[in-house]
């Protein structure tokens, strides 16, 4: 008996499975009072996948194959390597960038110091789109929200001291990916390091950025050109590095910090049908599978839904293995292994009670590395509210560093394997994704399915139907919709600001001595091959990254290089489509009535103005994080209001004018990236110059409370009302009308 005991057998003293399972029962009715305990106890979770109260033997026994998988062996559920991290942890990767080439540097050098093993480089909103820091567009966007880099002679600053040779480096770039990698390219050179001795992945996945990120800046077509040439490049030139990050991330994580979006099954159905489009792209390059599929990566977001993020990552797997041997029969097994990078979920932090992020922080973590990643950045707690500062960020070092070196985690590959629970979850997301995929297939593939407009459009769905769910407190958030402080402020908090002045006068400078220095005749004739060949069929012979390098040795610029591409190409510019219905369908009971007041404020509104309350919602500048302004505008519209978007990209006059043509009541800015400090003066005064003082400006998005001078600055310019991270949509619409209508209509 004690030996039983000993090994949890025979407590309950039955016999057999299905004695067990009636013991069970029996109990757990008792404990439903005398209800259907599994109707009782179960729930359904965020993918609408329905969750027993437990799991048995019982609910694996048709999942083929289980007994066989073993870490490093097809179809690789349980891992790319057979030894795991007791072989080698995880790669400590932490994503940085902000201000000039000389800060980034120093940071990055700091913090490798300390214990981080590869640099992650974010660059600043205008290197994302291609434009030189001079550019009249993007003054408000200049090293704020990633470094900025113009020419060669930035990107040997940012590595400066960093031996490229043996530092793996990657870089999150997609719309400017031709001179950034060429830049990275030259400056290796510069440094003494060969090509074929560079480590590292850039993020290359367009796709994505067509569904969410919109850092794009060529149509779908052309762009998949550029990333087939990127491919064949570095298939022949760059060997070791990765051309590519197919990357979910953004779908789940970047609907804005604490702004809902896709579900961890979508997210993993979206990107693994990406990651086949970019097979297909790469062997329309002239390529074969076994040349690309081994350095292909991933890049995944951790949000907190625990065992569902454990489980898309070994469901990830497992489907990327099939799908991959199916469709593309490879010789090499190393074509199937899938290898990913992952983040802790952006969209999971909160600027309420900021400390919370750090518990938030280090379960994702945890989810992250339970599923097996190759690499792994931890969110900084302050991140909800502005860059890390280098306290944050070293704590959230720290959270790798203990999740690694403390707790055993690495002692054992995949130790959830072979949980009842997760591997039906594993079997579950890998089916639902697989339907997902197949409806994508059968569209011709992602980049049809993009340019008819499917994934853009269940994205957001979804995040409208999450948004709705936590407006209604069916998902908690604590210290947001759950045990929120009453008028609570958030804890002082010391943030990093970024001088974007400074920043700017310091990039014109070196621009300024890059285009006076250099031979003007020889970087004309590098544009003028690079033009050309976008128009050309014979890509072999004329490959854009081959006379991007060209061009970047000859110190043509980041804008000089992209704008050679966009003469015969076009700058891309998305359809501002609006999923409306799914908010208000998804209140559910708890929601009701708060819609039902906001229905009635509306019609006061009406009776009193003669017509509905008329909100423009703009984007201004190069912040493409768009996914908190259509959260917020599907909302709206079902809460009543009339809801013009303005496309992204606009600048404070275009968005003036578009106010007067719609003759809106009310401008919602949403800003996400920093750049509000700079563009919503400036949006203030052209309302003035157009006679539209009196609309309404209110501010959403990331707008830093702590400290005074983001909030003091922009009431001080007229802005009416800031609804920072985590505001529900009826309260800023209630706001709002409040806001608009005189104290005796309300
Ligand atoms: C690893 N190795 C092992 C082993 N584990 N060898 C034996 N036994 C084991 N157990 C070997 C590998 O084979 C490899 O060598 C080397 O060690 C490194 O391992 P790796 O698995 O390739 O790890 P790493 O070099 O870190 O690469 C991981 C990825 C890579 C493949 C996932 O693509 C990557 O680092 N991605 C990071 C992407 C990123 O940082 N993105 C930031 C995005 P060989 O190479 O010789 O085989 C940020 C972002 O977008 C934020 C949001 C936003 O801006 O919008």
């Amino acid at each position: 008996w004690l030996l039983k005991a000993r090994w949890g057998l025979g407590i309950r003293c039955t016999s057999s499975v299905a004695d067990g399972a009636q013991a069970w029962e029996t109990r757990a009715r008792k404990e439903a009072k005398g209800k259907d305990p599994y109707e009782t106890f179960g729930s359904t979770n965020q993918d609408g996948i329905p969750q027993k109260p437990v799991y048995t033997a019982a609910d694996i026994a048709d999942i083929s194959g289980l007994d066989t998988e073993y870490p490093g062996v097809y179809p690789f559920t349980r891992g790319p390597y057979a030894s795991m991290y007791t072989g080698r942890p995880w790669t400590i990767r932490q994503y940085a960038g902000f201000s000039t080439a000389e800060e980034s540097n120093a940071f990055y050098r700091k913090n490798l110091a300390a214990g981080q093993q590869g640099v992650s480089v974010a660059f600043d909103l205008a290197t994302h789109r291609g434009y030189d820091s001079d550019h009249p567009r993007v003054a408000g966007d200049v090293g704020m929200a990633g470094v900025a880099i113009d020419s060669v002679e930035d990107m040997k600053v940012l590595f400066d001291g960093i031996p490229l040779d043996r530092m793996s480096v990657s870089m999150t770039m997609n719309g400017a990916i031709l001179p950034v990698m060429a830049m990275f390219i030259v400056a290796a050179e510069e440094q003494g390091v060969a090509p074929a001795a560079l480590m590292g992945t850039i993020q290359n996945d367009i796709l994505k950025e067509f569904m969410v990120r919109n850092t794009y800046i060529y149509p779908p077509r052309q762009s998949m050109r550029l990333i087939g040439d990127i491919f064949a490049y570095c298939a022949k030139h760059v060997p070791k590095f990765h051309p590519i990050s197919i990357s979910g991330y953004h779908m789940q994580a970047r609907g804005g910090l604490s702004m809902s979006s896709a579900t961890p099954t979508l997210e993993l159905a979206y990107t693994l049908a990406d990651g086949l489009e970019y097979l297909r792209c790469a062997r329309d390059a002239g390529l074969s599978v076994d040349d690309v599929a081994p350095r292909l990566s991933f890049f995944f977001a951790i949000g907190m839904n625990f065992f569902s993020e454990v489980a898309k990552l070994r469901a990830a797997r497992r489907l990327w293995a099939r799908l991959v041997k199916e469709k593309f029969s490879p010789k090499d097994e190393k074509c199937l292994a899938l290898r990913t990078h992952c983040q802790t979920s952006g969209y999971s932090l909160t600027a309420q009670e900021p400390h919370n992020n750090i518990i938030r922080t280090t379960v994702e973590a945890m989810a992250a590395v339970l599923g097996g990643t190759q690499s792994l950045h931890t969110n900084s707690f302050d991140e909800a509210i502005a860059l890390p500062t280098d306290f944050s960020a070293g704590l959230a070092r720290s959270t790798q560093l203990i999740l690694a070196e403390e707790t055993g985690i690495c002692d054992v590959a995949d130790p959830l394997g072979g949980s009842y629970y997760v591997e039906r979850l594993t079997a579950e997301m890998e089916a639902r994704a697989g339907a997902l995929i197949d409806e994508v297939e059968g569209m011709g593939g992602m980049t049809e399915a993009i340019v008819a407009g499917l994934p853009k459009l269940k994205i957001e769905e979804c995040a409208a139907r999450q948004q709705a769910h936590i407006d209604a407190g069916r998902q908690v958030i604590v210290g947001v919709n759950k045990y929120a402080k009453e008028g609570d402020q958030g804890e002082a908090l010391d943030v990093r600001k970024i001088d974007n002045t400074a920043v700017l006068r310091a990039q014109k400078a070196r621009l300024e001595a890059v285009r006076t220095s250099r031979d003007g005749a020889a970087v004309e004739a590098a544009l003028a091959a690079l033009e050309a060949a976008a128009s050309t069929v014979d890509r072999e012979e004329h490959n854009l990254l081959d006379l991007a390098v060209k061009a970047a040795r000859a110190r043509a610029t980041v804008g000089e290089i992209s704008d050679a591409l966009e003469r015969p190409w076009g700058r891309y510019a998305a359809a501002g489509d609006m999923a409306t219905g799914t908010y208000a369908a998804s209140l559910g009971d708890e929601g009701r009535e708060e819609a039902a007041a906001c229905a009635a404020a509306v019609a006061r509104f009406e009776a009193v103005a003669g017509r509905r309350p008329r909100i423009l919602l703009a984007k201004m500048g190069m912040d493409g994080h768009d996914r908190g302004a259509k959260v917020m505008a599907t909302g709206l519209a079902d809460l009543g209001f009339d809801v013009d978007i303005g496309p992204l990209f606009m600048t404070p006059a275009e968005v003036a004018r578009a106010a007067v043509d719609a003759d809106v009541h009310v401008v919602g800015v949403s800003s996400q990236a920093a750049g509000h400090t700079t563009l919503v003066p400036a949006l203030m005064h052209e309302l003035r110059e157009a006679g539209m003082q009196h609309v309404l400006v209110v501010v959403g998005g990331i707008i830093p409370e702590q400290v005074t001078w983001d909030h003091a600055a922009l009431l001080e310019a007229g802005v009416a009302a800031i609804y920072g991270p985590g505001t529900r949509v009826p309260s800023a619409a209630l706001g709002m009308l409040g806001l608009l209508m005189p104290e005796q209509d309300r």
